[in-house]
């Protein structure tokens, strides 16, 4: 079966800016989704757009995209349209925990910032996500796989990426804020199906905890 590595403790170092590094995730299983929430730490000094988390299908390369255009804002896409959440003053002093959340039912599209819950936005009502997916952290895929812009890619440190099938509710995000036990996911950073790719490493954490 698979290798599942524990990455708790752990942390991708993506060193080179600009970049033509990423990490490969396989989600398990594979299907499409009407809900999903998707959260990550990042910390990264860059001031010029980077993609966080980027899954792709052979239909449409924004299926699901965690982008941060600028440090002021973070946008989430589904199916190609996005939404933009601003986060004014976050700037990029220390770590910062996102999630991002999508319901088909009600098209609610979800933010928070450090366990703080951003107003909700409307976006892909009764859209499906494409279940057979390429997935890739730091970097934005404008294909299969492929198609990366390097002055979009990610410089810096991410951990605690995971992805459920569903709009985690809140105490759930303010648990994932806290590193605290979470409920089955299709990517969970205790146990990770990853692939490295070009000048990206695993290194220890610098801090116990992400909290300062
Ligand atoms: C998605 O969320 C909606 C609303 O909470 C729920 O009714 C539906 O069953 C969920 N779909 C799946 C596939 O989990
Ligand atoms: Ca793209």
């Amino acid at each position: 079966s698979f290798p599942l590595p524990d990455l708790s403790r752990k942390v991708f170092v993506f060193r080179n800016d600009p970049s033509d590094a990423f990490v490969v995730l396989r989600a398990r299983p594979e299907r499409p989704l009407h809900n999903f929430t998707v959260c990550l730490r990042s910390y990264s000094h860059l001031q010029r757009p980077q993609g966080l988390f980027s899954y792709a299908t052979k239909a449409q390369d924004n299926e699901i995209l965690l982008f941060k255009p600028k440090p002021e804002e973070f946008r989430l896409y589904v199916g190609g349209k996005h939404v933009a959440f601003h986060v004014p003053g976050a700037g990029h002093r220390d770590w910062q925990h996102v999630c991002a959340g999508w319901e088909s039912a009600t098209g609610i599209a979800q933010f928070w910032l450090d366990g703080k819950p951003w107003p909700r936005k409307g976006l892909q009502k009764g859209y499906t996500v494409g279940g057979t997916a390429s997935i890739l952290l730091g970097q934005e895929q404008d294909g299969f796989g492929g198609g990366f812009d390097p002055y979009n890619s990610f410089c810096g440190e991410m951990g605690d990426v995971y992805m459920w099938d569903a709009l985690l509710p809140a105490e759930k995000v303010r648990a994932a804020n806290l590193g605290l036990r979470l409920p089955p996911a299709l990517l969970a950073w205790h146990g990770l199906a990853y692939e490295l790719r070009g000048d990206v490493v695993v290194a220890a954490r610098l801090r116990e905890g992400f909290r300062g």
